[in-house]
């Protein structure tokens, strides 16, 4: 796959053309979003910084490192794929984060937040070991500041002396306001330059910068006193960096000569920029949090194209809201997803049972385990993608003394445009090792509430409850937890779960009308599993065939393949569609399904290829 067009030379415009190419480059930002729909607002904000590293570094030979990928869109327009922007996040077109197999200047993949700086660190000890030269920097914005894997890449940084550059785009907002002590360091960071004013001694000329003006480096004076209060120094000082800033994020000629002098630094510099998020689009200025990730929108107005439809995020929140009336144990914990998994009403309403802990998802199942220990009934609504990030907690704090968490594990299954590090296609995989957890599967939004119910109040243990990113399909029933029969027929068993049981209705529709009956099976609890009821159905039809949205690893259909050997049942024909073992790329749902064969159609395919096959061999 290449996009290359004309890479543009940087290094030798002026300052005038370079904030020139700003604006140009933001218009065309907003036209291309406003059709493709993305990450709008981080990337409005890093349109400067962006400008400026392109100015100052080669970023086919130095590593940058674009903290969770959403904000490189500049540059990939100023690397050769201003053209294939109008193809982003759509199938075959462009990635909407990093990808190396997209372009020499991708130096990693990205879509996680806050590994940027340990990803940095190896790169710099790589540089170092090999003898060769290049310059490593990590873009990383104040939200992803909030997840401890951060710190743990902070840490190893100052100590390791090497020369790096971490640049951390503060513009005080995760996807929504961000949360925590640091974000509230960061905000005092802010006030320094007024101490600068009256305390002129308590700084040190660092150097002169190329072009004019001097970088300043405040000593460690500075903290202990100002008219008798104690002023914290920058905690990046403390841990071995240098720190410059914080300055003007919009500032093109400035941070272009702060790179410019942080580049000949022998040691790990931090620069602090402050920007907007949505920077230079109203709308987005007035609303960050809305145009964090946006559809389709209407320019002028800045409103969907398409408006949004009730989704099983939305069900999910509203069922919160309803057993959070009922219990006042019940409370709501979100690791910086808040309008994302559908709590905005419960933080609203219950604000004081709502705990938005920043991008830390380790914390947020420990703190959970924490809650539970003491009585209360925690739900952690989470991405399945996020919540690989936490899997010891879920096994060490939560698993291991069998405590009562309840987790609402949105966007599992393919998530569409955001591609591979967002799908939810291992959690039934990796959910099913700990011992003592229930992982129950809705179909429709009637679903995600009674199983809600049945999670809290019914169950002990870990539950989760695992539900995709959109709406319902034509199944709008309420089979409950247990495994149910949803169509009989005594030629194949037809096995699915969660909103998967559509396309196999829809297949079983198909085989009807080629004179096959099929007996559909719906389960709404993967974990623990029971067989039973289709290894039942097999005995009498003698043929298998199980679709899931999940990776092949410990899928159900292995297990049920297992069952059948285990138990001496002759069984003709056995089909598992499923995502196999892989990674699935962007697209759409419907077209990532048909990828993996999982549309209906390919269903009734491989159901016949299954009955033909058997009939053959018998
Ligand atoms: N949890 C993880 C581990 N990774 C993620 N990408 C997310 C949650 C979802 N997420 C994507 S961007 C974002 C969040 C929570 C906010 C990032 O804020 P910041 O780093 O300040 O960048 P900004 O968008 O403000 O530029």
């Amino acid at each position: 796959m290449t996009f290359e067009d004309n890479i543009p030379d940087l290094h030798h415009i002026s300052d005038a053309e370079a904030e020139a190419l700003c604006a140009r480059l933001r218009g065309d930002l907003l036209q291309i979003v406003s059709q493709t729909g993305g990450h709008l607002g981080s990337n409005l904000g890093a349109v400067e910084i962006t400008v400026a590293i392109h100015r100052v570094f080669d970023t086919s030979r130095d590593r940058i490192l674009f903290d969770v990928g959403h904000q490189c869109y500049i540059h990939k327009m100023l690397t050769g794929r201003r053209e294939a922007m109008k193809t982003l996040r759509t199938f075959g077109g462009l990635a909407g984060f990093p990808k190396p197999s997209e372009s020499v200047h991708d130096a990693f993949i990205a879509g996680h937040a806050s590994d940027s700086v340990s990803v940095a660190v190896g790169m710099a000890h790589a540089r170092t070991r090999m003898g060769e030269k290049y310059h490593v920097l990590a873009l990383i914005g104040d939200g992803a500041l909030t997840g401890g894997l951060a710190y743990e890449g902070l840490s190893n940084a100052g100590d390791s002396k090497e020369p790096l550059i971490v640049i951390l785009n503060d513009n005080g907002m995760s996807i929504t306001k961000n949360v925590g002590g640091v974000a509230e360091h960061l905000a005092r960071q802010r006030l320094k330059p007024q101490y600068l004013r009256f305390k002129k001694g308590y700084r040190k000329l660092m150097g002169k910068l190329p072009g004019g003006g001097h970088i300043y480096r405040f000593t460690h004076k500075l903290k202990t006193a100002i008219k008798g209060t104690l002023l914290p120094c920058s905690m990046f000082e403390e841990m071995g960096f240098t720190y410059l800033g914080p300055v003007d994020g919009h500032d093109v000629r400035r941070l272009t000569r702060l790179l410019q002098y942080a580049k000949d630094i022998d040691g790990p510099v931090l620069l602090h920029i402050r920007t907007v998020k949505g920077k230079g689009y109203a709308p987005a200025e007035r609303n960050p949090d809305r145009f964090h990730g946006v559809s389709r929108f209407c320019l002028e107005t800045g409103e969907p194209v398409q408006p949004s439809k009730r989704d099983f995020s939305k069900a999910f929140g509203e069922a919160m809201c309803a057993l959070a009336e009922e219990d006042e144990r019940v409370c709501a914990i979100s690791a910086a997803m808040v309008p994302g998994t559908g709590l905005h009403d419960f933080f609203e309403r219950f604000p004081e049972r709502s705990f938005d802990v920043g991008i830390a998802e380790g914390h947020a199942v420990s703190m959970a385990a924490g809650m539970a220990k003491q009585g209360m009934l925690p739900v952690f609504a989470v991405y399945s993608s996020f919540l690989q990030r936490a899997y010891d907690m879920l096994v060490h704090d939560v698993g291991i003394q069998g405590l009562h968490v309840v987790f609402g594990v949105d966007r599992a299954g393919l998530v569409g445009a955001d591609g591979e590090t967002h799908h939810g296609t291992l959690d039934p995989a990796f959910l099913d090792t700990i011992p003592g957890m229930t992982v129950l599967c809705p179909a429709s939004f009637a679903e995600v509430s009674s199983m809600l119910r049945y999670a809290l109040f019914q169950c002990t243990g870990p539950v989760a409850l695992r539900y995709p990113r959109g709406g319902e399909g034509e199944y709008r029933g309420d089979a409950g937890p247990e495994t149910a029969i949803l169509r009989t027929g005594g030629d194949l068993t037809l096995v699915g779960y969660g909103t998967l049981i559509n396309e196999v209705l829809q297949s079983a529709t198909q085989l009807a009308e080629l004179g096959i009956e099929a007996e559909v099976v719906k389960v709404g609890r993967i974990t623990p599993f029971d067989p039973t009821p289709i290894l039942d159905s097999v005995r009498k039809t003698g043929y298998l065939l199980v679709a899931e949205e999940s990776n092949a690893s410990n899928c159900i259909g292995q297990r049920l393949a297992a069952d059948l050997l285990l138990q001496n049942i002759p069984v003709k024909g056995i089909a598992l569609q499923n995502l196999g073992n892989r990674f699935i790329p962007h697209g759409t749902v419907e077209q990532l399904r048909e990828l993996c064969g999982l549309r209906a159609e390919q269903l009734t395919k491989r159901a016949e290829e299954v009955l033909r096959h058997g009939k053959k061999e018998t």
